[in-house]
């Protein structure tokens, strides 16, 4: 153990004026970079957060992100602050590399532990003129309640100033210890545990085998934190290639890129698979590593389906031979796993968007696996998605059923009908032209139960709103539906992740029963409701688009 000479000093630095724009979004808060440079911001929201997250003096906390641009300066000042702010023990990781789904298993292990911080913002894209965040994560190792995010903002807003340690940096270069004053810091490997934890609930025998046998694959983590949990996963644990792992080493910037796991943002990816023929299976994780896409040869699975798929096989997998207690998804997430929960005779919940509405059913235990339409899928085993788990799963249904991506998800439909589903992506529009468009749909909303639309008619039209069963808590203002009356609909949503202008998403969904069309392009058998989205919500007028930035 280092330990500083003397007891570090402590600076109490006062703000000029406290910072009005620290409200975290969906998840977390996210900024561009320059802005969380600004002197004092970062500080202030993390005072915000040790004043506010109970247990802090004298807990364990766990810091760690996805390595983007500011990565490993924000665990420095972690760092200091925490031992201002006398806090127990701080786990943080090598070079302060940690996925999301890690550090949520690493909190939830941790003795004593009050939460984290988790420095990322996601699928953003990083860099100094990029994208910066800070997530913060509860005792249960789930992204903070609304309540919680909420007290955190209340506090920047009435900040006066914050308290730092003065210390010299700690390396992050190699497993060890320190002692910074009161707190101890332990840097730890960010990988082990996490893989030790997939190894628990996926036979890797089996899957090394199957992997084995002439069923090639490609993983890209686009630059991101998967990276070093992919190689040691695919490559020295499943025994492939080297080179299965593409885009492994983590950069500050990405390379670049979006690390989104979308057909846009990873499209070599999808090329390769959806034109290609060397892959049997292709996937890739976003940059903290929570989301996935999941791809076949001449195959897209869509991630609504995905949890579907995953829910109808999920006793033929190891962790989860026992059955399911219950699943959910996200309002706008497709009802494909509806069908599935149903059939099953398990209950089927339905949240608003975020992880975190998750975390009570889960803690619960109402639920065994839930997702959304984003690319997110999970289950009870940590608190939050999990990218590489999604992957590990689909790879050990495939190893039971032995047959192609595509032929899985046609039997799918053959049995439980097709859900076909899109979301429709409009980034960076003018604030006020999404604002205008928003509440123009909102007051439409009392009128519009009966009328025609899409050749269809509108069964009922609201603005979604919810009651947590667990704990009795309420989120009002979740997305605006209109209910068709042959089951379609389509939901207007804004981002809560955006940084630059609003992105409005519009998430479409019509079900074919199975014994009709279920090999239509998804934007084929959607057509007459994108045309009538755009005819109620002035979707070209508002925003001046013609088509969105991304389909999914
Ligand atoms: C998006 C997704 C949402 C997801 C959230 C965080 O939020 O739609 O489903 O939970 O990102 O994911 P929004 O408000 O932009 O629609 V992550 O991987 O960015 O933490
Ligand atoms: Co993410």
């Amino acid at each position: 153990m280092t330990a500083s000479a003397t007891t570090p000093q402590v600076r109490h630095v006062s703000l000029a004026a406290p910072f009005q724009d620290q409200k975290p979004g969906t998840s977390g808060l996210r900024r561009p970079t320059p802005v969380f440079q600004q002197p004092h911001y970062l500080e202030s929201f993390l005072e915000a957060v040790l004043q506010t997250l109970p247990g802090v003096q004298g807990g364990t906390l766990v810091v760690g992100g996805d390595g983007r641009y500011g990565n490993r300066r924000a665990i420095d000042v972690i760092l200091r602050m925490a031992c201002a702010h006398r806090v127990g023990r701080v786990i943080t990781t090598t070079n302060g590399i940690l996925s999301t789904p890690a550090a949520s298993h690493l909190i939830r292990t941790s003795l004593g532990c009050v939460g984290g911080i988790i420095l990322s913002a996601s699928h953003n894209p990083g860099g100094p003129e990029e994208d910066f965040g800070v997530k913060v994560n509860g005792a249960n190792g789930g992204p903070a309640p609304e309540q919680l995010s909420n007290a955190i903002h209340q506090a920047t807003l009435t900040l006066q100033g914050y308290a730092v340690a003065e210390t010299a940096a700690i390396p992050l270069d190699q497993p060890g210890h320190h002692r910074l004053g009161t707190t101890v810091v332990e840097v730890v490997d960010g990988v082990e545990d996490f893989v030790v934890l997939m190894q628990k609930l996926f036979d890797f025998d089996q899957l090394r085998e199957f992997l084995g046998s002439g069923f090639p694959i490609t993983f890209d983590a686009l630059h991101a934190v998967t990276g070093p949990y992919a190689r040691r996963i695919f490559e020295d644990l499943l025994g492939l290639p080297a080179g299965t792992v593409r885009h492994g080493a983590p950069l500050e910037d990405f390379g670049g890129g979006h690390p989104d796991p979308n057909l846009t943002y990873a499209k070599p990816l999808a090329d390769a698979l959806l034109q290609g023929d060397e892959f049997s299976f292709g996937a890739a994780c976003d940059g903290d590593g929570d989301r996935n896409m999941i791809l076949g040869r001449r195959c897209f699975v869509n991630p609504s389906d995905s949890l579907a798929v995953i829910t109808a096989h999920a006793t033929q997998v190891k962790g989860y031979g026992q059955g399911l207690a219950g699943v959910a998804r996200s309002m706008p997430t497709s009802a494909a796993v509806d069908a599935v929960a149903e059939t099953l005779a398990i209950p089927c919940y339905e949240t608003p968007t975020g992880w975190k509405f998750f975390g009570t059913l889960l803690d619960a235990g109402k639920i065994t696996l839930c997702g959304e339409e984003s690319f997110g899928t999970g289950s009870d085993h940590v608190r939050e998605k999990d990218g590489l788990w999604a992957v590990l799963f689909w790879l050990s249904i495939l190893a039971t059923e032995r047959c192609s991506v595509a032929t899985l998800m046609e039997r799918h439909w053959a049995t439980y009908g097709r859900h076909y589903y899109s979301r429709h992506d409009y980034e960076e529009v003018e604030q006020t032209a999404a604002a205008e468009l928003y509440g123009t749909l909102q007051r439409q909303l009392p009128r519009l139960a009966g009328q025609p639309l899409a050749g269809d008619r509108i069964r009922q039209a609201d603005e979604f709103s919810y009651t947590d069963p667990v704990d009795g808590s309420t989120s009002s203002r979740q997305g605006l539906r209109i209910l068709l009356e042959s089951g379609s609909r389509m939901i207007f949503r804004l981002s809560g992740t955006g940084t630059r202008g609003a992105t409005l998403r519009l998430y479409l969904e019509r079900y074919e029963p199975n014994n009709g069309a279920l090999n239509l392009d998804p934007q084929t058998a959607l057509a007459p409701l994108i045309h009538g989205a755009d005819q109620l919500a002035g979707i070209r007028q508002h925003t001046g688009m013609s088509t969105p930035t991304v389909i999914t």
